[in-house]
């Protein structure tokens, strides 16, 4: 029996999913008495430290879990989890940690994309039983950022690189903690859990040629959503986002079908968008939540939603905040959520006046679960022009001049699936949001989408300048080539891609091979 320690924060399904598949049962805390009867405690933190700290308070949790860990047995802290066991952190100053201990947590000072979000591998320093099993050059998915830095040397477990060395695991005994997710970390994250699990296991130091670890660039499958004329919700995929073909709604399979293969053929992230969400009454749609739980029982990597996640009031006259909508994606099995047409508006606003107004969808979900949690997909079209001062919109010279011979252009954010263009650019709409608190950028490009030419990459490299948070370059993927172009001639830190993959065109297994050695991928031998 495991008990799992949920403040009621976020997203803590995909743990216990995971220790489930294990055959384990878990069992939340719903007392201080729950914590010092545990067998084997475990600790996914999720959202803010300052919250955190604040919740563990007002439920009397952090006498017990002090005494638990003084006791020396076993538990399992993640990300949060991890940090809660330091002194101080950085993301709320004044607020004491569990200061088990010594040192404190810092935000990443470097010139990177923050957070530092995706699969990196681990520096071992010390044996441990949860290595048994592993060769060591597995690579775990992190999301985060903040990390530990402690005073002991003797505590670190592993360190990892982005930057600079960072510890990513600490032990002390039967007390082990992880800023990586086990449980979003396919194989390599299970193994390592189940040898969590089994407290007989020796510990085991795998043979590692240096600590030096590197990022990877992920791969993601996109599965668009939506109900087709028969009212199936199925899995389809546009030209340009046009989904129908005779009339019809293209229908290339069954959602959570398609995400099982996915993970098994290797998707670093899955994400799914309801492209018909401004549509419906998203609280009301139980089957995209059915579909994320469903999905999230047996695909351990990050799960993004996207469509609909907007504030709305519905038939009966009752509002939901964008809050809500995501917190119930959330309870369901999401890691992230990814916000279109609302964030136009929100930006739109935002430029306005200069101001946010901490109300909006970007500000109350990154506030709760964390900038990492929330994506922005930008759909833009390219809108030829024929000189620089054409626009009052930041323009660039392209590569690829206009039917008129237009040698400039300027992309522009389109609302409700590309139906409506805005009078916002792409560049400085990614950078509101950012301002506003987003985590991530998820660029489509209408142009390109389904038409196998590749990337933009103009529009790739310079959202990417303008932006210090992760990019995901996505649209007109049609070979592997396409995917080694655009994180050698971008900056890109992810690429997406959906109609080669549902056709089985280009497998993504195929694409990693074409990258290894080249770019650093998941699921190659050696650190990359
Ligand atoms: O506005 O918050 O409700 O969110 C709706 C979401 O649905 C947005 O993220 C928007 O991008 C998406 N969406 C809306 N309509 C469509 C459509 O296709 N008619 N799909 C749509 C967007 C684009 C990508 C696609 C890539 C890769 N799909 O997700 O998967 O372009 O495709 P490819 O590799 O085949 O080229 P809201």
């Amino acid at each position: 029996m495991i008990t799992l320690l949920d403040y009621g924060a976020g997203n803590v399904r995909s743990v216990i999913n995971a220790i489930e598949s294990l055959g384990e049962r878990v069992t939340p805390v719903t007392s201080a008495e729950d914590i010092l009867s545990a067998e084997k405690l475990v600790f996914p933190g999720v959202g803010a430290f300052g919250n955190m700290m604040r919740i563990l308070h007002e439920k009397q949790y952090v006498a017990p879990l002090k005494a638990y860990l003084a006791a020396d047995r076993p538990f399992l802290g993640i990300c949060l989890g991890l940090q809660a066991l330091f002194d101080t952190s950085e993301e709320a100053p004044g607020v004491p940690g569990l200061g088990i201990f010594p040192g404190s947590v810092k935000r990443f000072s470097v010139d990177l994309s923050i957070p530092h979000i995706g699969w990196n591998g681990l520096g071992i320093h010390k044996p441990s039983r949860i290595f048994n099993g592993l060769s060591g050059d597995e690579k775990f998915y992190f999301v985060h950022s903040y990390h530990v830095a402690p005073d002991e040397a003797s505590a670190v477990l592993a360190t990892t690189d982005y930057g600079y060395r960072f510890v990513s695991a600490v032990q002390r005994g039967s007390l082990i903690a992880t800023q990586f997710h086990p449980e979003k970390s396919g194989s390599a994250g299970l193994k390592l859990l189940k040898n969590f699990l089994d407290t007989g296991l020796e510990p085991v130091l795998p043979v590692q040629g240096s600590l030096e670890t590197r990022l990877a660039k992920r791969i993601i499958a996109c599965l668009d959503v939506r109900t087709n004329d028969q009212g199936d919700l199925v899995v389809t995929k546009g030209d340009q986002y046009d989904v129908r073909e005779r009339g019809a709604v293209r229908n290339l399979g069954k959602p959570v079908e398609l995400a099982g293969r996915y993970y098994r053929e290797g998707a670093d992230e899955i994400t799914f968008l309801n492209i018909t969400g401004f549509r419906d009454f998203p609280l009301k749609d139980l089957p995209m939540r059915q579909i994320l739980q469903e999905t999230s029982r047996h695909v351990f990597v990050p799960l993004t939603i996207g469509g609909g996640i907007r504030d709305f009031t519905d038939r009966d006259g009752r509002s939901y905040t964008a809050l809500e909508v995501a917190a119930e994606y959330f309870r369901a099995g999401a890691d992230k959520i990814s916000i279109g047409s609302e964030a136009v508006d929100i930006a739109e606003a935002y430029l306005e006046t200069g101001n946010g107004t901490g109300t909006s969808a970007i500000e109350t979900i990154s506030q709760v679960y964390g900038a990492q949690a929330v994506v922005i997909s930008i759909d833009p079209r390219r809108v030829y022009v024929s000189s620089p001062e054409a626009v009052d919109h930041p323009v660039l010279e392209t590569e690829f001049p206009g039917p008129a011979g237009e040698r400039f252009c300027w992309y522009q954010c389109t609302v409700k699936g590309g139906r409506e263009g805005r009078n916002i650019d792409a560049v400085t709409m990614a950078r509101a949001c950012e301002t506003l608190g987003a985590g991530e950028i998820l660029l489509n490009c209408i142009d390109r989408d389904g038409t196998n030419q590749g990337f933009d990459l103009e529009l790739i490299a310079a959202v990417k300048a303008a932006v210090g948070i992760p990019v995901i370059a996505s649209s007109g993927a049609g070979c592997a080539g396409h995917f080694l172009e655009v994180f050698t001639r971008t900056q890109a830190d992810a690429a997406l891609a959906a109609g080669i993959f549902h056709r089985r065109e280009v497998p993504i297994g195929e694409v990693k091979a074409h990258l290894s050695g080249k770019v650093a991928i998941r699921g190659e031998t050696g650190k990359g």
